[in-house]
């Protein structure tokens, strides 16, 4: 792997944030970013002028921030995906995902950097840990994905595959990102899946989440729980093509 025996001191640490219609929520979390010495990639997804704008100007005034625009909304996966490349391409070898609406508690962010340095070759994600904020059907779509999961990659070693908070080691991840064609809400548990198929070790850290920070969210039941019931479809038919490359690997590491 091209990370392998990575030192820390070769590390180069940036966050990607997918943006779409949480522009004003963006700012705060780019200035927290700022602040703990990050630089930025931001992914406008193909926001309304006025939403672009104000990106743009975010841009200009957040230090090392750099603004992707996609022209046209294409769903955070899409985002993400542009995201990755941009990092792949400025030469940065790990990458914070975070969403743009100030959801995840962004005073865990030295933990989760500091957990990426000391495993710079490994994936360091989290599971959230909610207030009574969320919506019960949320959690409860969580589970069954959870138990998908845990089927796809036979293991149980992914305990949540939909925290968009994640650090990314970019020159594992970006290879496996640029093939996925899931651009919408399944592309985080694809990725994870994917990841852990490469045989990418996974280290999850609990972080708070909250619901909402600004009353805005692109989460649509039916659309987005279809497609994500056809991301564990295709997933399980791709666990039984490697049924036995994940054996041999399983049997490989117990010796
Ligand atoms: N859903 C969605 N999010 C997008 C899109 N493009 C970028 N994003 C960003 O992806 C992140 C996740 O989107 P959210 O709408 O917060 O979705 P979520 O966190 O799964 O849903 P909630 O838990 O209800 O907030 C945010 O930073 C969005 O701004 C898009 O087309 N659809
Ligand atoms: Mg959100």
């Amino acid at each position: 792997m091209a990370n392998a025996k990575m030192k820390p001191e070769d590390m180069k640490f940036c966050a990607i944030v997918p943006v779409f219609r949480h522009e004003l929520a963006s700012r705060k979390v780019a200035e927290t970013l700022a602040a703990q010495g990050l630089s930025i990639i931001m992914v406008d997804d193909g926001n309304a002028p006025e939403g672009h704008e104000i990106l743009v100007q975010i841009a200009k005034d957040v230090p090392n921030t750099t603004l992707v625009t996609r022209e046209k909304n294409g769903g955070k996966g899409a985002a993400v995906i542009s995201g990755l490349k941009t990092a792949y391409e400025m030469g940065f070898t790990h990458a914070l995902q975070v969403d743009a609406d100030g959801q995840h508690d962004m005073e865990a962010i030295p933990f989760f950097m500091k957990a990426a340095r000391k495993h710079p070759d490994d994936m360091v994600a989290s599971f959230p840990m909610y207030d009574s904020s969320v919506p019960k059907a949320r959690e409860q779509g969580r589970k069954i994905t959870n138990f998908w999961v845990a089927v796809e990659t036979l293991s149980k070693e992914i305990p949540d595959s939909m925290c968009g908070f994640r650090v990314y080691p970019v020159a594992i991840a970006w290879p496996v990102a640029k093939k996925i064609h899931n651009y919408r809400m399944g592309f985080d548990i694809e990725i994870m899946v994917r990841l852990s198929w490469t045989g990418l070790k996974m280290r999850f850290y609990p972080i708070k989440v909250k619901y909402p920070e600004d009353g805005v969210s692109n989460f649509r039941a039916i659309r987005d729980n279809v497609a994500i019931s056809l991301t564990h479809t295709k997933l399980c038919l791709g666990m039984l093509v490697r049924l036995p490359l994940i054996l041999a690997r399983r049997l490989a590491k117990k010796k």
